[in-house]
C-alpha cells in the first residue's frame, strides 16, 4: 500500500513544498519505507521543483545515529522521569537563584507550535524573557532594521514580486547555493532576457559567476555603497520626493549621514574596492529600473553594523518609494524553515509574543491573554550574553533545543567550556552525536523531519504544514509535546494542556488576532477557527491574508510614517600585522549546517567531502601552500585546520571556510573556533563573516585514509573519534560514504605507527595484513574471523593516497552490505590493482554525475549545459550545478585529453 503526504522540505528558508510517497505509512511500527520525494506542483515557493538537498530527504531518514531514549547523566530512563527531572530542575533553579538563572535557547528549525509553547512557558509562567534563538547568529539585524524603518518585522516582499521584478540585486547572499530554487527561478527569467541580476560579494561565487554584474566588494564595505546609493539617487533625480514628504520621516539627515560618509563616486568606488565604472554602471541601473528587488543575506546580517547595513538598503527603497509595490522593495531572505515562525512568536529575547514589544501596553495585553501568573517585564539576554551568563554562573538552567550551539556560535572552546561548568543542560535534539547533545546533563529524543506535525513560515511569510509521513523514531517526542509535559509537571497543566499542534496554532492565531486593530500588519485573524480537520488540510497561504504590506503606504510606526535612519559606518575589525588575513565563512551547496541530518546522505557528501579553506593563489604561492597541502588557521580564540582550495574566487588577503566542519566530523575544522564574541550592538548578532587570521602551512605530516566497513555501530564511530582521532590527529575528517564511514588523517610522523596500531585496537579480534606498495604507500586491512571491518592506507603526500572507491572498489560491487571475506589473494589482488575508477569530485549530485564524466563529454565535443544535460542528464532535476557545468564547459571546452588530477583535489 502506498500514500502520498503533502509537506513542506525542512531545510531552506525558500520553503519548497515536498510531496512524499510511503508505503505503509499509518499502519507500520517504526521506520516505514520512504520510497520518493518529490517537489509538490501545487505549493507556491517550488511549484514541484526541488534541490539536492530536498531530493535526498529520504536518504536522511537512517536511524543509526538516533538519539533513542531520554537520558540523565548518561543513563537511559523513561520520559516521566526525564520530564520530573527538568520540571524539579527549573523549579529549583528559580528558587535558588529567581527566574532570570534559567534560559532556553531554541532555534528556526522548531515548528511554529514548539516555539509558542517555549515562549509562553518562559516569558508568561517562568516570569524571565531569557528565551533566545539561533537566529539571532542569522536574521537579528534584519528584525531590527525592519523594526526601526518600519515599526514592526514585516519582510516587504514576497516570491510573486521576485517574479515581477527587473532587476534583482543579491547582497551578501549565495542564493545559487544557499536558497536554490528561488535562484533557478531567477536564472530562468534571467534566460528570457526579462531580468538583471547582479551580485554584491567579496567571493566570486557560484552565484556571482552567473551574475550579469558582479562587485567584488571589499569585506564590510556595504554600508558606504548603499550609502553612496543613496546620495547618488539623490543627485540624479531619481528620489520620490511625493512618496519622501507623505510616507516617511527623516529623510535630510539620513541623506547629510549618507553623502558624508560616501563624499563622491570615486571616493566611494574607492573605499569598496571597485573600479568607478563598475559602480556606476550599478547605480545607474538601480536608478533607472523601477522594479529592484534588493535581496540581502548573511553578507550583510553577521555584522557589527548589520542593522545599519540592512537599514542602509531600506533607506534607497523608501527614497525611490520602491516598496509596497509589485516586483520591488527591500528582502531579507530567511535562512532556515521557520525563522519566520519564530519571529512571529517572538522567541527573541527582546519580543515578548505576536509581535509585541516590553511596553507596558503591551505587557498588560500578553499577560491577559495567557492568564499569565509570571509576565515578563523586560527583554531577556540575547544569545552571546545568554552564553556568557552561562559561563559566569548567572544562568544555571539551560534547555538548549534544535539547535548545536557547540558548533555554531561564535568562540565555540569558550561555549564549550561554559556548558561544561553549566549545572544543568538540557538538549532536546533527534540525533545523538552532535557536539551539543554531547555535552547535555539531559537528553531528550525529539521527533525530526517526517515524524513531526505542525507548521512553518518561509521567507515571503508563507504558512505551510510540515505533516507526518512516519511513525516517530524510538521514543521521540514532538517538542511541544515535551515542553508541555514539563510545564504541567510544574504545575502549569491548565494552560499548557493542548492535544494536538492545532490547538497551539490556533491559540498563536488568536493572539496575533488579540487586540489588534491593524496596529500590527501580522494578524492570523482568517485562521483562528481552523478545525482539526481544517488545519490537517491547510494549504499554503501568506500573510497578511490576501493584502501586500506597506501597500496603502502606511506603516507599523506610531506615526504610520516609515523611517529612515542615518548609517554613518563604525570601525570593523581589520586585518593587522599579526593576523594578517580576513576569515570569511558561510555554506556549502550540498550540506546542511552541523550536518546533523544532510551527512546521512552519502550522495550529499560527494561534492565536498573534506574541509577545504579557499586561498587566493598569490596568497597560497607567497605561503608556500601548494592545493591540497595542509593549512593552520589562527586566530585570537583558536586555531581550525584545512586544506588548501587555492582558488581565485576569493581575493588576495582575504580566505573562506564552510561552516559545517563540527567536532562530529572534522574535530580540528570548526570554523566558528575562531570567531570571537563580537556582536552588532543593536542586534546582538555577531561579526561571523570577518575574522582576523593568520595561516601557516603545516608540513612534516603524513597522511592516512581509511574506511571502516558497513555497518557501523554509533559506538563504533564514537570510539575511532575519542579514541584514535581527537588525541592523535592534527587534521581529521569522518563522513558516511559508499562502503562505509571514511575517514582521513594527517599526523606527525611519530604518531601513525601509534594510528595504525590503535585502529586495530577498535577490533577485539582482530587479525592485520599490512602491504607496502611499490609507491611506497603502506596499506593496512583488518579482519575480524575473516570478515573485512577496516582499510586504511597510509603516505607521505597526500596525494598518494588511492581514492576511497579504489580501497572498498573489489569489496563493493554490487551489494555494499554483504561483505564477501576476504582471501589473501583478493587481498593482494586489491593492493595491487589499477582498476581504472572514477574517483573524481561528484558534480551533479542528482544523478550523481563526476567531474571525470562531464569532461568526457565536454571533450567529446559537447559544450552546452542543455547538451550535457541531454548526454549525462547532469544540471536537469534542481539545477544546483548548472554554474559549475557552465565553468567545466569554459575551462574544458579546448581540451583534447582531460585530466581529472588537475583538478582541484586529486581525487574525490
Ligand atoms: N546549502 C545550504 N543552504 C542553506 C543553508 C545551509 O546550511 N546549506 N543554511 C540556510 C541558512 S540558516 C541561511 S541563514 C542561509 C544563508 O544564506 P547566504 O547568506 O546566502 O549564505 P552564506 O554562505 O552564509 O553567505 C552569503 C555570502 O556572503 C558573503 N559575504 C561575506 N562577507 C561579505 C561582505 O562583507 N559583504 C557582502 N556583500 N557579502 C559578504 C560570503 O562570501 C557569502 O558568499 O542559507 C540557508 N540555506
Ligand atoms: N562562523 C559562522 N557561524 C555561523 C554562521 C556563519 O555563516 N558563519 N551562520 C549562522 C546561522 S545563519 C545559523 S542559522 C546557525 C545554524 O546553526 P545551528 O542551528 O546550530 O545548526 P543546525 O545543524 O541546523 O542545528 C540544528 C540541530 O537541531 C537538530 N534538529 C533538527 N530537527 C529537529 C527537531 O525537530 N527538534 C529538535 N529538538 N532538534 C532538531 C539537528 O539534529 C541539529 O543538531 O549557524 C550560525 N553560525
Ligand atoms: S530550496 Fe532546497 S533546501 Fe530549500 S526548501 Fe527548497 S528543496 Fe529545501
Ligand atoms: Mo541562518
Amino acid at each position: 500500500m502506498s500514500s502520498k503526504v503533502r509537506t513542506t522540505c525542512p531545510y531552506c528558508g525558500v520553503g519548497c513544498g515536498v510531496t512524499a510517497q510511503m508505503q505503509n505509512a499509518k499502519s507500520s511500527r517504526g521506520n516505514a519505507n520512504l520510497i520518493a520525494v518529490s517537489g509538490d506542483v501545487e505549493h507556491p515557493a517550488n511549484l514541484g521543483r526541488l534541490c539536492v538537498k530536498g531530493t535526498n530527504l529520504g536518504a536522511t531518514m537512517g536511524q543509526s545515529t538516533r538519539l533513542k531514549s531520554p537520558q540523565i547523566d548518561g543513563a537511559d530512563v523513561t520520559w516521566p522521569e526525564a520530564v520530573e527531572h527538568v520540571a524539579r530542575s527549573i523549579q529549583a533553579t528559580i528558587r535558588d537563584h529567581g527566574p532570570d538563572s534559567v534560559a532556553f535557547y531554541l532555534s528556526g528549525q522548531m515548528l511554529t507550535e514548539d516555539y509558542y509553547v517555549a515562549n509562553k512557558l518562559m516569558k508568561g509562567f517562568i516570569g524571565s524573557a531569557n528565551v533566545d534563538t539561533n537566529s539571532r547568529l542569522c536574521m537579528a539585524a534584519a528584525v531590527a532594521a525592519h523594526k526601526r524603518a518600519f515599526g514592526e518585522d514585516v519582510v516587504p516582499c514576497d516570491y510573486d514580486d521576485l517574479r515581477a521584478c527587473d532587476v534583482l540585486v543579491l547582497v551578501g547572499s549565495n542564493a545559487a547555493w544557499a536558497h536554490p530554487i528561488l535562484f533557478q527561478q531567477a536564472k530562468a527569467r534571467q534566460r528570457a532576457g526579462e531580468l538583471k541580476i547582479i551580485v554584491i560579494d567579496p567571493r566570486c561565487t557560484p552565484t556571482a559567476e552567473e551574475a550579469d554584474l558582479h562587485l567584488p566588494i571589499v569585506p564590510g564595505a556595504d554600508l558606504t555603497l548603499f550609502n553612496g546609493l543613496l546620495a547618488f539617487l539623490h543627485s540624479s533625480g531619481s528620489t520620490d520626493p511625493d512618496y519622501i514628504d507623505r510616507h516617511t520621516r527623516n529623510f535630510q539627515a539620513t541623506l547629510a549621514t549618507a553623502t558624508a560618509n560616501a563624499a563622491g563616486i570615486e571616493a566611494t568606488a574607492k573605499a569598496c574596492g571597485l573600479s568607478t565604472s563598475l559602480l556606476v554602471s550599478f547605480y545607474e541601473l538601480f536608478a533607472a529600473t523601477e522594479k529592484v528587488i534588493t535581496m540581502f543575506s548573511q553578507g550583510v546580517n553577521q555584522s557589527i553594523q548589520g542593522v545599519d547595513q540592512c537599514n542602509a538598503i531600506i533607506n534607497c527603497h523608501l527614497a525611490t518609494g520602491r516598496i509596497g509595490r509589485p516586483g520591488m522593495g527591500p528582502f531579507s531572505i530567511t535562512g532556515q524553515p521557520n525563522a519566520m515562525g519564530g519571529r512571529e512568536v517572538g522567541g527573541m529575547a527582546n519580543t515578548l509574543a505576536a509581535h509585541l514589544d516590553f511596553d507596558s501596553a503591551a505587557i498588560d495585553k500578553v499577560q491577559r491573554f495567557w492568564n499569565a501568573p509570571a509576565i515578563a517585564t523586560k527583554p531577556g539576554l540575547k544569545a552571546v550574553d545568554m552564553f556568557n551568563a552561562v559561563a559566569t554562573g548567572q544562568v544555571k538552567f539551560i534547555w538548549i533545543i534544535a539547535t548545536n550551539p557547540v558548533a555554531s556560535l561564535p568562540d565555540t572552546d569558550f561555549i564549550l567550556k561554559a556548558l561544561e561548568r553549566c549545572p544543568t543542560v538540557v538538549v532536546s535534539d533527534c540525533y545523538a552525536d552532535t557536539d551539543t547533545v554531547t555535552v547535555a546533563d539531559v537528553k531528550l529524543p525529539a521527533q525530526g523531519w517526517g515524524e513531526k506535525d505542525g507548521t512553518v513560515t518561509n521567507s515571503e511569510r508563507c504558512i505551510s504544514r510540515q505533516r507526518r509521513l512516519l511513525a516517530p523514531a524510538f521514543a521521540a517526542k514532538a517538542d511541544w509535546q515535551i515542553i508541555c509535559e514539563v510545564a504541567a509537571s510544574m504545575g502549569f497543566g491548565a494552560a499548557f494542556s493542548y492535544q494536538s499542534a492545532a490547538q497551539i496554532f490556533a491559540e498563536h492565531a488568536a493572539l496575533s488576532q488579540f487586540e489588534n486593530e491593524g496596529e500590527r500588519v501580522f494578524n492570523l485573524a482568517s485562521l483562528t477557527q481552523l478545525s482539526p480537520g481544517d488545519y490537517d488540510e491547510m494549504r499554503p497561504q501568506r500573510w497578511p491574508i490576501q493584502r501586500k504590506p506597506f501597500a496603502d503606504g502606511r506603516f507599523s510606526t506610531a506615526d504610520g510614517r516609515a523611517h529612515f535612519m542615518p548609517t554613518p559606518p563604525l570601525h570593523l575589525p581589520q586585518a593587522n600585522v599579526a593576523y594578517p588575513f580576513l576569515l570569511n565563512s558561510g555554506r556549502l551547496r550540498d550540506q546542511w549546517h552541523t550536518m546533523s541530518r544532510t551527512s546521512l546522505a552519502e550522495t550529499l557528501n560527494q561534492h565536498t567531502p573534506e574541509p577545504r579553506l579557499q586561498i587566493n593563489p598569490a596568497d597560497a604561492q607567497a605561503l608556500g601552500i601548494a592545493p591540497d597541502s595542509l593549512i593552520e588557521v589562527s586566530a585570537s580564540t583558536g586555531q581550525a585546520f584545512y586544506l588548501a582550495q587555492v582558488d581565485t574566487a576569493v581575493k588576495t588577503g582575504e580566505v573562506f571556510a564552510p561552516i559545517h566542519w563540527t567536532r562530529a566530523h572534522a574535530g580540528r575544522s570548526v570554523v566558528s573556533t575562531l570567531v570571537p564574541r563580537v556582536v552588532d550592538p543593536i542586534s546582538g548578532q555577531p561579526h561571523s563573516k570577518q575574522v582576523s587570521v593568520a595561516l601557516r602551512r603545516i608540513c612534516d605530516v603524513v597522511w592516512l585514509r581509511g574506511v571502516l566497513f558497513k555497518p557501523v555501530s554509533s559506538k563504533l564511530k564514537q570510539r575511532l573519534l575519542g579514541e584514535v582521532l581527537e588525541p592523535q590527529a592534527s587534521y581529521w575528517c569522518v563522513l558516511p560514504g559508499r562502503g562505509g564511514l571514511h575517514f582521513e588523517i594527517a599526523c606527525r610522523i611519530d604518531d601513525a605507527r601509534q594510528i595504525n596500531l590503535e585502529l586495530r585496537g577498535l577490533f577485539s579480534q582482530a587479525a592485520w595484513q599490512t602491504l607496502r606498495m611499490g609507491t611506497g604507500v603502506r596499506r593496512q586491512l583488518v579482519t575480524e574471523q575473516g570478515v573485512p571491518k577496516l582499510v586504511c592506507c597510509q603516505a607521505e603526500e597526500r596525494n598518494e593516497l588511492p581514492a576511497y572507491g579504489q580501497m572498498t572498489g573489489e569489496w563493493y560491487q554490487e551489494n555494499d552490505t554483504e561483505l564477501p571475506v576476504a582471501s589473501t589473494a583478493d587481498w593482494r589482488r586489491l593492493a595491487f590493482s589499477d582498476v581504472d575508477l572514477d574517483t573524481s569530485p561528484q558534480i551533479c549530485s542528482c544523478f550523481e554525475v563526476s567531474y571525470m564524466d562531464i569532461t568526457a563529454c565536454i571533450s567529446r565535443g559537447t559544450n552546452t549545459v542543455n547538451g550535457l544535460g541531454e548526454m549525462l542528464r547532469c544540471g536537469t532535476n534542481c539545477g544546483s550545478c548548472v554554474p559549475e557545468l557552465n565553468r567545466l564547459i569554459a575551462t574544458h571546452v579546448d581540451d583534447v585529453d582531460t585530466d581529472p588530477a588537475t583538478f582541484g583535489a586529486a581525487e574525490g
